[in-house]
């Protein structure tokens, strides 16, 4: 059984769409992001980072943080989404997602979504690096059907919460052919759907 220690928010949910589609049984410890849950030292001896997601699989009594690094350990666990022949682009789109996907599309959120208004600079740098970000996963997806490459992998389950913001980033999602097909394929899957509510029952991955 796995403890995945999380909040509705694309990190966590990358977690729980990985264990819906892999089938493992777990349960969901929500922390309370707002109320300071992860600075509680009990979190901290787990998430050395006071972050979500971390997973424990009681199994082989293992702690895991870092979204990108579980769901490499979940994958090779269940030899599920991170084929051995195709690992090495698989991880070049995990770690894109990882260093460039969440991180900047994160930072969009805060300034765009949140906080508009408060800094004119902010807004507009990390409005240019997503939609920049748009174009080059959309041409990237013009010739291969998933991420990294025939198949549905880690990659595209890292990636898929994110662009699943795309209310909140006003560039079009729509506009980006592309992207909207890898997008609406995902979005259908059953363990995805699953996955993708696991906090709020009512919130599906909206319509580009
Ligand atoms: N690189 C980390 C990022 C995790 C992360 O930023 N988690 C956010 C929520 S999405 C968090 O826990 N924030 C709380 C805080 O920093 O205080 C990962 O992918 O796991």
């Amino acid at each position: 059984m796995i403890e995945l220690f999380s909040a509705n928010t694309p990190n966590g949910k990358k977690i729980s769409i990985m264990l819906e589609e892999i089938g493992y049984e777990y349960k969901v410890t929500k922390i309370d992001l707002d109320k300071g849950d992860q600075f509680e030292p009990n979190f901290k001896k787990i998430s050395p980072l006071s972050k979500i997601p971390v997973i424990i699989d009681h199994k082989n009594n293992e702690t895991i943080f870092e979204s990108g690094a579980i769901l490499i350990y979940l994958a090779e666990q269940s030899g599920k989404f991170y084929d051995k022949k195709n690992r090495l682009e698989i991880n070049q789109w995990l770690m894109a997602q990882m260093g460039y996907v969440g991180p900047m599309l994160g930072q969009h959120h805060q300034f765009h979504h949140y906080n508009p208004g408060k800094s004119k600079f902010g807004e507009d740098r990390y409005f240019k690096i997503s939609k920049r970000m748009y174009s080059e996963l959309d041409e990237r997806l013009s010739n291969s059907k998933f991420l990294a490459g025939a198949n549905y992998t880690i990659a595209d389950i890292g990636t898929f919460p994110w662009i699943a913001r795309h209310e909140w980033h006003d560039i079009g999602l729509k506009d980006y052919k592309n992207l909207t097909r890898w997008y609406n394929e995902i979005s259908k899957r059953e363990a995805v759907i699953k996955g993708f509510i696991f906090m709020n029952k009512n919130e599906f991955p909206p319509k580009p």
